[in-house]
């Protein structure tokens, strides 16, 4: 994380607020609308891992009714970063100049996107934060809030960051930024693609703010939260880890 301190950061341009999905039938309309009501600027695109409850379908009802609603079908199962990584190259390629994380279970709060636009203004990235003073966590068991304490910490001692809230997933991208830090090479495919994001963007020098949310877990559907995904999350971290104190110890810059 650099100050930003004598930066001048351009105009945000046009915003798409990414949404992956699997199998969100009862989240999506009102996620969506809840987006289009806190910022009616904004576009929204809706990754779909080709959902079996019909979450495309109740998508691409939506798109079919509104024109800053996009779909965009996936043929099956990849996991979060693999619909991320697509979405955000859907973007670029339509020229947007902000990306946006949004999960589809009402965890991130649509009212609070305003206050992460803002914040993006003087930023490259900017971290929706569950651990910094003001931000908090609403009706999540003690064990997952142990889990995601216990990986940002993890992420931040292992790979050197400063930054409280490593794993989340609410965030805003300037599109020069995910230009810039290596899309292609990104592998993640749960929970530490958000570690990885956001290791990188520190990594290539990005100016990095975290801004305070309230994380409300999800009332209706299915985590699809597992042990494979926290198993590739520790190893991955742990590898990040090692070859980036290697290399310093050898003098070389981390790819
Ligand atoms: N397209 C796509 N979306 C996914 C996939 N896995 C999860 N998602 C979506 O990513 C977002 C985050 O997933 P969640 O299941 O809420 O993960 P979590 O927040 O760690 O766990 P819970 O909130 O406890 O359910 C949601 O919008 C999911 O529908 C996937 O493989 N493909
Ligand atoms: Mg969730």
């Amino acid at each position: 994380m650099n100050d930003g301190g004598q930066r001048r950061f351009g105009p945000l341009g046009s915003v798409l607020v990414i949404i992956p999905t699997y199998n969100e039938a009862e989240n999506i309309k009102p996620i969506v609308s809840r987006v289009r009501a806190a910022v009616p600027e904004a576009h929204i695109l809706v990754a779909d891992d080709n959902s079996p409850d019909g979450t495309g379908k109740l998508a691409d009802e939506l798109a079919a009714d509104d024109d800053h609603v996009h779909v965009l079908h996936r043929k099956g199962k990849e996991g979060l970063g693999a619909a991320y990584l697509a979405g955000f190259r859907w973007g670029m390629d339509h020229d947007y100049g902000v990306l946006v994380e949004m999960d589809a279970d009402g965890s991130h709060q649509p009212e609070e996107l305003p206050r992460l636009l803002t914040a993006l203004k003087g930023a490259d990235l900017v971290l929706g934060s569950r651990w910094v003073p003001g931000g908090r966590v609403v009706n999540w068991p003690k064990s997952r809030e142990f889990i995601s304490r216990g990986g940002s910490t993890y992420s931040r001692l292992m790979l050197g960051l400063r930054t409280r809230d490593v794993t989340g997933g609410y965030r805003a991208f300037r599109a020069e930024t995910l230009k810039g830090i290596g899309l292609d090479a990104v592998a993640s495919q749960g929970y530490c693609f958000q570690v990885d994001l956001a290791r990188r963007a520190v990594e290539a020098g990005f100016h990095v703010v975290e801004v305070p949310i309230t994380f409300v877990d999800r009332e209706v559907g299915d985590s699809k939260m597992s042990k494979d995904i926290l198993v590739e999350a520790l190893w991955r971290v742990t590898a990040w880890g090692v070859t980036s104190r290697t290399n310093k110890a050898l003098g070389r810059r981390t790819p």
